[in-house]
């Protein structure tokens, strides 16, 4: 019997130095220490014993149970960290300390534009704020001055979800919140509403190199005692002149928007044909940027401000035609087009 567990031993030894792999050395558990192994059989022949023999020899068996479990285990061990020394010999390495090659990657004009509009804003006291992209109703229409049926909604061929909700037509759905979130601290300290909140519009456009169905907007408001027409146009004013550092011909004309009261539609003479007249303006010489007006009173109201106080200027910003504008990009589709190509040539500004 002895001799018995000897020769497993050794077996057992043998085998396990040359397993090589987990799934071999699983068959070599189970050969030995599972329900039909040879350690088990042994432990299970015990019963013909007499009562001594079985208490040396039964010792004996699970001398050699435990040191097969223990051998099994550090060979387990023993392949799977080999296992992960091959893994991490095949992995490409990095060498971290490489400076970042940049002519891998990037930024969109949009964001450029976006980030340089928003640099000048916050310079001139405005705070960033960032809104959700599906909304409500009522934010996008019914807090605007824009009633459920109202005309007005045609202006804007908006997606609806089948939960109500929908995609932001424009930045103005966020307009109210913006309205509640500081109102407080104009009311109680005297602090004015000055906020930019950039974003991505959706609208079923039919799309041609002035119009996409995906684009974006930037919104801005200003709401405190006096303000008056002429900040709305000196805001615009010097914003124009920081993002294009040029003088540029721009127009202002009536506009009508429910939200605003008086409207406007701010134009600027278009950059691509200089104003003769091309796709990019739909041949007009002008091209439709940044509409804005004195905030309609019912408007405030619902943003929980008194009319009869405070005052304030809203505009919309149209940043996917200033990115056109700026970068002399003559199809707006290029802009949503991904083509790495096209919209590499602008890093070097940042
Ligand atoms: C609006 O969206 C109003 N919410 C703007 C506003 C805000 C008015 C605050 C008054 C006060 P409009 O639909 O005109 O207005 O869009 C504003 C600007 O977004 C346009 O002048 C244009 O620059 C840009 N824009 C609108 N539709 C598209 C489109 N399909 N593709 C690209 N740019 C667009």
């Amino acid at each position: 019997m002895d001799n018995k567990i000897t020769i497993l031993k050794d077996e057992i030894n043998d085998k396990l130095a040359k397993t090589a792999n987990l799934i071999d050395l699983d068959k070599i558990r189970v050969a030995y220490l599972g329900k039909k192994g040879s350690i088990t059989a042994l432990l299970k022949g015990m019963k013909d014993l007499s009562a001594e023999e079985r208490k040396s020899f039964g010792a004996e068996v699970n001398k050699l149970k435990a040191f097969a479990a223990e051998k099994i285990e550090e060979k387990i061990t023993e392949l799977k960290e080999k296992e992960v020394e091959k893994e991490i010999a095949s992995m490409p390495q990095f060498d971290v300390s490489t400076p970042v090659d940049l002519t891998r990657g990037s930024y969109h004009p949009i964001t450029l534009v976006q980030r340089q509009c928003e640099t000048i804003f916050k310079s001139m006291g405005f705070t960033v704020e960032d809104y959700p992209e599906v909304v409500t109703d009522y934010e996008c229409f019914e807090s605007l001055n824009i009633p459920k049926h109202h005309p007005a909604r045609d202006m804007q061929d908006t997606y609806y979800l089948d939960n109500g909700q929908l995609l932001k037509s424009q930045t103005s759905a966020a307009q109210n919140a913006i309205l509640k979130k500081y109102g407080k601290n104009l009311i109680e300290n005297g602090v004015p509403i000055k906020a930019i909140f950039p974003g991505r519009c959706f609208r079923n456009e039919a799309t041609d190199a002035c119009h996409e169905n995906t684009f974006f907007q930037m919104e801005g408001v200003m709401v405190d005692k006096d303000i008056s027409i002429s900040n709305l146009i000196f805001f615009m004013k010097t914003m124009l002149s920081e993002v294009f550092q040029k003088d540029i011909k721009v127009r202002l004309r009536p506009g009508f928007f429910p939200f605003v009261e008086p409207g406007f539609e701010l134009d600027i003479s278009c950059l691509i044909c200089g104003g003769d007249g091309c796709p990019s303006c739909k041949h007009s010489g002008w091209l439709e940027l940044c509409p804005c007006g004195m905030i309609h009173p019912n408007v405030l109201s619902e943003g929980g401000i008194d009319p009869e106080k405070y005052t304030g200027f809203a505009f919309g910003l149209g940043l996917t035609r200033l990115a056109m504008m700026k970068y002399g990009i003559k199809d707006i589709r290029d802009l949503n087009s991904g083509n790495l190509k096209s919209l590499s040539q602008f890093t070097d500004d940042e």
